[in-house]
């Protein structure tokens, strides 16, 4: 059977969308287009810029598998070579000519076996195949504090950064010690003259070596085989399952050894008790997702820095206004305080077949069978859906693994043997109750604390199992799980 000519389109030139425009071409797709809402590539590593941004996975394994990076400078990745990265890689097999820059879809409409796109600027599409990349944490979570607006100075969140305002000299609070604000912190303690980080609950830190690489070594790297020694596959992987292990069994030897040298960090760092009793968390460890940072408890106690757990009452023109009455008088406020993680291709309005309605289907909290696909929303697939493995994992690693998936299903469609593919319904069900029946059991629902894992339900929403049973399931489709309407 002659393949058929379809065409693609691909929502997001993040790291995800990148990946899938490279993917196509390769498999000779000649009709792909990338649309992407700002004008340049890049996803969460364009829109985040704050001072001190590190991506916590180990450089040479944040990289596409196809395409190594032997010139990262450091051990964890700098966010601005992280960027680079991805712009060199889109450049390289071509992706960024694939792509309409500054183009926001709007909505996009099952019809007659297409997918009809509009966009905010009036432009319209249409598709065979839309593959949703449009990232996990990008919307930002404006935190609901009385008086936000009545700041007098500077007050920005960490995901918009606002490059005008000077940093040296000023009285700077930080609002949130997530991985965001642990990394602010550490890169602004000795250069603002103030220095206050307001947290609500303390984290569990994992010390992490954070050294630079010589250029002997990035030289080295250039020649495949020293680089894949330096990357140890092997420690690599078997770090990612005892994490993994330690989120499912709380009671592992992994999550116990991680708890303690989260705790022996704490002891051995922090020299006040006092601190250090504010420092100690009270809920499970990696309950939250874990910290890694070589330097926060070293930053934390620079002269010029202080630790606020008073609880943020409301913002006043001068300042914050702490629970114990006090006013903190600062120039520059950061709120550190997340993203919404219910989002994805949101606020687009999706609608496939039968009045399938996507805000109707993710009315309770978004679910997708494996995190790829819907029922009734045929040849849609999502590259980092809703309740896919995020974690501690590379999410490079995990849309790789999704795409190798995808692209049998696409296959298909290529052929012939399908015209449509999407879940059954009773597939989603079955797959969302295992899911929420495993995360139930989860250190991130037993472990007594609140994260931007837990969904409007309080369920972890995300892959609740391990990682060899994700690999296995993106191995190969099963097919009876599936929805394929006959060419
Ligand atoms: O956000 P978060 P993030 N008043 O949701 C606090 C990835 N990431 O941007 O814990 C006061 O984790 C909130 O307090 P509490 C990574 O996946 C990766 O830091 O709810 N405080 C918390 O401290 C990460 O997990 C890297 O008590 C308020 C903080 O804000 C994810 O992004 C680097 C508040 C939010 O923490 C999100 O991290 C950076 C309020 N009203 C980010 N509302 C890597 O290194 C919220 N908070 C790969």
């Amino acid at each position: 059977m002659a393949e058929k000519q379809l065409k693609v389109v691909v929502l997001g030139a993040g790291m995800a969308g990148i990946l899938a425009g490279i993917k196509l071409q390769e498999a000779g797709f000649t009709d792909v287009t990338l649309y992407e809402k700002a004008d340049r590539v890049g996803g969460t590593w364009r829109e985040n810029t704050y001072p001190g941004l590190t991506c916590d996975v180990p450089s040479h394994h944040y990289t596409y598998t196809f395409e190594r990076n032997p010139d990262w400078t450091r051990h964890l990745p700098p966010g601005p070579e992280v960027q680079a990265y991805f712009e060199r890689v889109s450049r390289k097999y071509g992706v960024d000519k694939l792509t309409r820059f500054n183009e926001e879809a709007v909505s996009a409409n099952y019809q007659d076996g297409r997918w009809q796109l509009a966009f905010r600027s009036g432009l319209r599409d249409s598709a065979d195949i839309l593959i949703c990349a449009t990232g996990v944490l990008h919307q930002p979570q404006t935190p609901d504090i009385e008086g936000l607006h009545d700041f007098a100075g500077a007050l920005f969140h960490s995901a918009r950064w606002d490059h005008s305002v000077p940093l040296d000299g000023k009285r700077i609070g930080v609002i949130g010690n997530g991985s965001t604000g642990v990394q602010l912190v550490s890169a602004l303690a000795g250069r603002a003259a103030h220095l206050e980080h307001y947290t609500r609950t303390p984290q569990w830190i994992m010390p992490v070596e954070n050294g630079h690489f010589t250029e002997a070594q990035r030289a080295a790297f250039r020649d495949p085989q020293v680089l894949a020694e330096a990357m140890d596959f092997e420690g690599y992987n078997a770090a990612v399952n005892a994490y993994t292990e330690a989120i499912i069994d709380e009671h592992s030897e992994g999550a116990k050894n991680m708890a303690a040298a989260c705790l022996q960090n704490l002891e051995q760092s922090v020299a006040d008790p006092q601190l250090r009793e504010k420092l100690r968390p009270t809920h499970r460890a990696l309950c939250k997702r874990l910290i890694f940072s070589p330097d926060y408890y070293q930053a934390i106690q620079h002269p010029n820095a202080a630790l606020v757990t008073e609880g943020v009452e409301r913002i006043e023109a001068r300042g914050i206004r702490t629970a114990d009455g006090q006013l903190h008088e600062l120039d520059i406020i950061v709120l550190a305080t997340g993203f919404r993680p219910d989002v994805f291709m949101r606020p687009m309005r999706i609608s496939g077949r039968n009045g399938a309605d996507l805000e109707a289907l993710w009315a309770d909290h978004p679910k997708a069978y494996l995190a790829i696909t819907m029922p009734d929303f045929p040849n849609l697939f999502m590259l980092n859906g809703p309740n896919g493995p995020v974690g501690n994992y590379s999410l490079i690693d995990i849309a790789e693994h999704q795409w190798h998936y995808i692209e049998q299903l696409i296959a298909r469609l290529r052929s012939g043997q399908a015209s449509e593919i999407c879940c059954h319904a009773q597939a989603l069900e079955r797959f969302e109750h295992e899911r929420t029946e495993a995360a139930k059991k989860t250190v991130w629902f037993t472990g007594g604390c609140n994260s931007w894992y837990l969904d409007s339900r309080g369920v972890p929403a995300s892959w609740p199992w391990t990682y060899a049973r994700f690999l296995e399931e993106m191995a190969a489709p099963r097919w009876e799980d599936l929805d394929c309407v006959a060419g």
